[in-house]
């Protein structure tokens, strides 16, 4: 059997990477003209002969699953090679590049954050998902796949946390701080602060990125009694936006009413709320303490309470959802080689 696989996109560098595996990989590149094959973890430069007199050099590569031709990148050259190969080796390889490689640089498109990109970029290589994949089509250990699967499997949710934003709400009630706070975690002066209550009535939210997290920080309006109309709404959409966030840190201050100036002496207790568990207390004075010790003191409690403080391995995961999906539908298939194979080609069974 002979497979070729493009392991980079179709035209889309000046380097192509072609990979030749099977029992005809060998005969497939004497075919191309190649006398002598390097052996495991060598190299050697060749010239390819193709198709309609064509010549062209390429460096071969012996990995261990096969050989790899690295060459020119343009599309009529890897077409050109390609044709000189038995039709139906080359149909399902490409389908997998498209499927599995294109949905993670999609995933990586969108990725904030140096490890962020390592963690998604590395997925690309032959020991992501789709390597585990093709190890099992090519006749390798089921019990080792199996194993590298539940692994790949049960790492995606910390590889998901350190992909995805979370947001932090500021809650509390008129007055306590949050806007002032809001300012020193975002670095600038962003909105509004001061003694005067309801300058904060639309949610504000920016996104910072802190120990290469991507956080999302919203400032809310502030909880009073007595509110009319328009405040009452504020109040109601700071709330709503407390309900659909990842940690509420629940400001209040020991002077919480209009005449709270000058409070220079005063603190800030900082606690969070439903729905995670508290982060505990902060006391805090944000107009003395120096803002960048601050922002850390806060953010450290947040990355803490989250459970992002520790980076995920760069191991093989299932960056998206159709990829994790994919791999539990095959875990659950009684042919599982088959289904592998199917998996490459076509990628994961609608749900
Ligand atoms: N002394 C002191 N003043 C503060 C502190 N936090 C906020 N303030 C002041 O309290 C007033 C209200 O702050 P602001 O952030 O607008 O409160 P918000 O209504 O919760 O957004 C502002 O004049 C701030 O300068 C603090 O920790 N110490
Ligand atoms: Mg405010």
């Amino acid at each position: 059997m002979l497979r070729l696989r493009q392991l980079t996109a179709p035209g889309a560098s000046a380097l192509a990477v072609l990979e030749v595996s099977g029992g005809d990989a060998s005969a497939f590149l004497h075919s191309l003209g190649v006398s002598t094959l390097p052996s495991e973890g060598q190299l050697r430069l060749a010239r390819l002969r193709l198709g309609r007199g064509l010549r062209e050099q390429a460096l071969l590569v012996a990995t261990r699953r096969g050989y790899e031709i690295q060459t020119h990148g343009n599309p009529l050259l890897i077409r050109a090679i390609l044709d000189g190969a038995p039709p139906q080796a080359t149909a399902p390889a490409a389908a997998s590049v498209e499927t599995w490689g294109q949905s993670i640089l999609r995933v990586a498109r969108a990725i904030r954050g140096q490890y962020a990109l390592r963690l998604a970029l590395f997925q690309l290589g032959r020991e992501g998902s789709t390597g585990l994949l093709q190890d099992l089509t090519e006749g390798g250990s089921m019990d080792r796949f199996l194993c590298d699967c539940e692994t790949a499997l049960s790492r995606a949710d910390a590889v998901r946390a350190c992909l995805r934003p979370h947001r932090i709400v500021l809650r509390g009630r008129v007055n306590s701080g949050k806007s002032t706070l809001f300012n020193v975690l975002v670095g600038r002066e962003r909105v509004r602060t001061g003694p005067k209550p309801a300058l904060t009535r639309d949610p504000v939210w920016e996104e910072i990125l802190y120990r290469d997290r991507v956080l999302w920080i919203v400032d809310t309006a502030g909880e009073s009694e007595g509110l009319q109309d328009l405040d009452l709404s504020a109040e109601g959409l700071g709330r709503r936006e407390g309900d659909n966030s990842d940690l509420v840190l629940w400001l209040h201050s020991n002077l919480e009413t209009n005449e709270s100036l000058p409070r220079e002496q005063e603190a800030l207790l900082l606690e969070t709320h439903h729905p995670r568990p508290d982060i505990g207390r902060l006391h805090l004075d944000l107009l003395r303490l120096d803002p960048s010790a601050l922002r850390a003191a806060v953010l450290d409690r947040v990355l803490d309470r989250l459970g992002l403080v520790e980076l995920p391995p760069l191991a093989p995961a299932p960056l998206d959802e159709g990829m994790e999906r994919g791999l539990r539908w095959l875990l659950d298939q009684p042919d599982r080689q088959k289904a592998a194979r199917r998996l490459l080609a076509e990628g994961p069974p609608p749900s």
